[in-house]
């Protein structure tokens, strides 16, 4: 019997794409020079779409497999996945939560660090020879005592708030209730007023079209020229003209992204500005974590080809 024919939307690394030609007949939907095409010849027989977060599979990718039963997704947003053509179909689609949390977490919390101390600069104060030349580097803003804001305490909300309760932080968080298990955090009701009562906002909810540009004019106003955003949730959370206007006139202090609208082709603006920290979409980016995620990914097929619950459903 042969393998279940699936479409593999962007490359994976080695250690999983060898499983995945195993167990599955792969087409590589990245790999095609007329992807319009390419899906006309093999979508009829793909049953299953393996993708990542930030690539998804819109209504046009979906619809070109009639016979498609499952997209199993590399990552844990699924926001560039089309949920309504899934759900018009009673198409499954699965992430991969829990595994990459804590890396994600970690990398907010390294680059609110490393902007708010100045630690690029520092090292090119260092190489450049401006140390022994002009003498000690400039001083920066410390971190631990301040005030930190996180918008959407999910699963990545609430490691990054465990982490900077090692700091002594004044933590306070919004979402669309108050969590029984914050209970040391301040629950504030809306993004305006949690920004306005923070040094530091992490953006750490699950991006979705209800939450686009949540972070606009006035949440960005409210934290300030002395503040400090933090995305490692979706470019789509923040209204990116506003923030990159904010950022040049100086009316927001700093922003640490790792994410942007049109990426890898971010804005050519952030390149220009020296009050940023710009991350290539890497909180997950760990081998021990991108094997999980990997594994995950497979397992969901494998339970779903094998008639075995989904492991991790999100439809
Ligand atoms: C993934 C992400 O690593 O989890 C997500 O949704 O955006 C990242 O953590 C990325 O999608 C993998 O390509």
């Amino acid at each position: 019997m042969s393998n279940p024919e699936i479409l593999q939307v962007g490359p994976y690394p080695e250690w999983d794409q060898g499983p995945l030609n195993a167990a599955f007949t792969v087409h590589q939907y990245f790999d095609a020079a007329d992807k319009t095409a390419f899906l006309a010849s093999v979508g009829p027989n793909v049953r299953a779409i393996a993708t990542r977060g930030e690539l998804g599979a819109d209504r046009t990718m979906i619809e070109a497999c009639p016979e498609l039963e499952l997209i199993s997704v590399y990552g844990v947003g699924f926001d560039a996945v089309d949920l309504a053509a899934c759900r018009e179909r009673g198409i499954r689609v699965t992430n991969t939560p829990d595994v990459l949390t804590k890396d994600v977490a970690d990398l907010g919390v390294a680059m609110m660090l490393c902007l708010s101390r100045g630690m690029i600069g520092a090292e090119s104060w260092v190489k450049d020879g401006s140390w022994a030349a002009k003498g000690l580097y400039p001083l920066k803003r410390r971190v631990w005592g301040r005030r930190a804001g996180v918008l959407g305490l999910g699963r990545i909300g609430y490691e990054v708030a465990k982490r900077l309760q090692g700091f002594d932080m004044q933590i306070a968080y919004s979402d669309v209730a108050a969590k029984d298990f914050a209970s040391g955090w301040e629950f504030v009701g809306d993004p305006v007023t949690l920004a306005a009562r923070s040094d530091f906002l992490f953006v750490t909810l699950a991006a979705s079209a209800a939450t686009r540009h949540i972070v606009g004019r006035d949440v960005i106003a409210a934290l300030g020229s002395e503040g400090m955003l933090v995305n490692i949730s979706r470019a789509s959370n923040i209204d990116e003209e506003a923030l990159l206007e904010a950022l040049e006139s100086g009316l927001l202090g700093s922003a640490a992204l790792d994410v942007f609208e049109g990426e890898p082709a971010l804005n050519p603006r952030f390149l220009g500005l020296d009050n940023v920290l710009l991350q290539p979409h890497h909180a997950s980016g760990t081998i021990e974590t991108r094997k999980a995620m990997g594994q995950l990914l497979r397992d969901n097929l494998t339970a779903h080809f094998s008639g075995q619950p989904l492991l991790t459903p999100v439809l």
